[in-house]
């Protein structure tokens, strides 16, 4: 079992400190216009562009501009610029998500990057000595590690926040979709930074990903880009070039991208080409205005950067399927959390009067999920209310309401999954 690092939260509580004193360096972005973006942040509205209102009916449209990939209808829902996997579409799979399945968070387009072509470079402040430049081929020549890990965007379920809780949240509307599992080899990130001659003062870790620079209500925002602390940097993370044993495909990061285990979507930089390594802790829109947590209960600032995922349930079942009375059913669906593996879930079949425990089909492991089944006899025909509740290792069970924040991030309560029996 691993519970949340003190190093982790000491990094919380310090950026927080350095960043509403000013302390802290803005990497690549005006202060102020940092400053506009944190203020937009705290009255729940985002700039135009980086995020649609939570209640669009964005379900209709086919195609994503800027996904390479093909998007069949029964597979995913397309919002916006990104793709979300649709649940039932995963009944089929293993624990690991096919890359043709697996959701895609774009705040732009996807990049054509050729491998031959790729150069990552690591430099600044925090390295003992001058710049250094990884070809592809140099990269897939250290030693290499293959991990399972999840990549759930933070905005995973937002759309709960309104549908559910009636409460306004900014962002897209994903419903439980925003999340896969995969197999990803690579190399440590620890190995490279080492190789780059990390010094002992560096703090901050910045990849930037390739992609073109996100603009936004007039402010660029330049690349995406958000801040590692050394601590998580130098621990599990990976430059993986493997995605379920195949080249990472275009829309996942192709050639290399950041896999930060149990971590927030966001941190798992696609495309990266430069990582800046510092001595002074760094600022992007991406720790600030966005990824936080901002509302009522919370500083002006916001909340710390967040850092590790919630926990969830999902039925592997369209909503509002129908299911034939008097037959057994094997619900089957899947839980995780990124606070540790996943002790147990309970379902219910009855909107939650009774609660009985699914059968876990999988060793929970930590940073990944969990399948399971329950066997169902739905007896009286009409409209139904299912329930699916996790417990993870550090005795975290999902609520019955989330806690609001105006970007809604981190959703956790139970999600009340509508099915007829007919
Ligand atoms: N360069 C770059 N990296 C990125 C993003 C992006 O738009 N550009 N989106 C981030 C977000 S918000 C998420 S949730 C994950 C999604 O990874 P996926 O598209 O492979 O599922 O990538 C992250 N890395
Ligand atoms: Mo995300």
């Amino acid at each position: 079992m691993r519970s949340v690092a003190p190093s982790e939260a000491a990094y919380d509580g310090r950026r927080l400190r350095q960043w509403s004193r000013g302390a802290a360096r803005s990497a690549g972005i005006d202060r102020r216009d940092l400053l506009r973006l944190v203020a937009a942040a705290s009255v729940a509205a985002l700039p135009a562009g980086l995020a649609a209102p939570a209640h669009a009916a964005d379900r209709t449209v086919s195609a994503a501009p800027g996904i390479v990939k093909p998007l069949p209808p029964e597979v995913f829902t397309v919002r916006g610029t990104n793709a979300e996997t649709n649940f039932a579409a995963l009944r089929s799979t293993g624990l690991l998500t096919p890359a043709e399945r697996f959701f895609v968070r774009n705040h732009t387009v996807t990049p054509r990057i050729e491998a031959a072509d790729w150069r990552l470079r690591v430099w600044g402040d925090g390295l003992s000595g001058p710049a250094v430049e990884f070809t592809y081929d140099e990269l897939r020549a250290l030693p290499s590690v293959s991990r399972t890990a999840f990549v759930e965007c933070a905005g995973n379920a937002r759309s709960y926040y309104t549908t559910q809780q009636n409460q306004q949240v900014s962002g897209t509307a994903w419903t439980l979709g925003a999340i896969g599992t995969a197999r990803w080899r690579g190399v440590r990130l620890a190995d490279v930074l080492h190789r780059a001659g990390i010094a002992r003062h560096a703090v901050d870790v910045l990849p930037s990903g390739l992609d073109d620079e996100v603009v936004s209500d007039g402010i660029n925002l330049g690349h995406v880009r958000r801040p590692l602390p050394v601590a998580k940097a130098l621990d599990d993370v990976l430059l993986a070039y493997e995605m379920n044993g195949e080249p990472l495909p275009p829309d996942h990061g192709h050639p290399v991208r950041l896999i930060v285990p149990s971590w927030v979507g966001i941190a798992n930089i696609k495309w990266v080409g430069d990582i800046e390594v510092s001595a002074q802790p760094l600022v992007s829109p991406w720790n600030t205005g966005l990824y936080r947590l901002f509302g009522p209960g919370y500083p002006a600032e916001g909340s710390a950067p967040l850092t590790r995922q919630t926990l969830k349930s999902a039925f592997e079942l369209a909503p509002g399927a129908a299911i034939p009375a008097h037959r057994r059913h094997e619900l089957t669906g899947r839980s995780w959390s990124g606070g540790a593996p996943v002790r147990s879930v309970e379902i219910s079949t009855d909107g939650g009067a009774r609660w009985r425990r699914a059968r876990l089909r999988d060793e929970p492991r930590s940073g990944s999920w969990v399948r399971w089944s329950a066997d169902w006899l739905p007896k009286d025909r009409g409209p139904a209310v299912l329930l699916a509740r996790a417990t993870d290792r550090t005795g975290r069970t999902q609520p019955a309401t989330a806690a609001h924040n105006t970007q809604g991030y981190l959703f956790d309560a139970v999600v009340r999954h509508q099915v007829q029996v007919v």
